[in-house]
């Protein structure tokens, strides 16, 4: 296993739209080990493969250090071309952070519950359905593979503020 370096804005690639994963490959288990690696690292409790720079459509996930109220809680676990197949009217709202966009948080409503589907590293098919934190990060994780970051839902005076403070930090380094 290897700890990969995680993408931070304004870093292009984090606007990119993953592929799909065509097969579970060996090269597919390494990253999904490296990408838990990294996560636990970080900590995180999602990261998509386009974090750790990989345009494919895979997240990994593990919820168990933020059991609330007894809410079911999936275990650490891959998702593989996930995608929500549907979503509940109820909105719910939580605080987001992303590990591309370090310590900054900001409150985002998203459908309170959402229905997956995905295949797991067995290449076995699932539905299942998401609700608390587990449907606002699955939520969270697959804008990650359309290219979409938490800080889109905020309004355009949020948006750009956080951006440009991103910009600025970027530029800083670079000299
Ligand atoms: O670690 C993370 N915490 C988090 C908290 C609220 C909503 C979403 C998340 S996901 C984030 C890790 C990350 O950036 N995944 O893409
Ligand atoms: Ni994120």
């Amino acid at each position: 296993m290897a700890i990969r370096e995680i993408i931070i804005l304004p870093d292009k690639q984090l606007r990119l739209v993953s592929r799909p994963v065509e097969k579970v490959t060996p090269e597919i288990r390494k990253l999904a080990d490296d990408m838990f690696e990294t996560m636990y690292d970080a900590p995180g409790i999602g990261l998509a493969a386009i974090q750790v720079a990989q345009p494919l459509r895979m997240i990994t996930m593990d919820l168990a250090k933020r059991d609330e109220n007894g809410e079911t809680q999936p275990r650490p676990r891959v998702f593989i071309n996930p995608e929500v197949i549907s979503s509940s009217e109820e909105t719910s709202v939580y605080e987001e952070g992303c590990l591309s966009i370090p310590e900054y948080y900001e409150e985002v409503e998203r459908p309170a519950r959402v229905r997956v589907r995905f295949t797991d590293l067995d290449g076995k098919l699932h539905e299942e359905d998401a609700e608390g934190l587990f449907a606002t990060c699955i939520q969270h994780e697959i804008d990650h593979l359309n290219g979409v970051l938490f800080v889109d839902y905020l309004s355009k005076l949020k948006r750009d503020r956080v951006l440009r403070k991103f910009t600025k930090a970027a530029r800083r380094t670079a000299e």
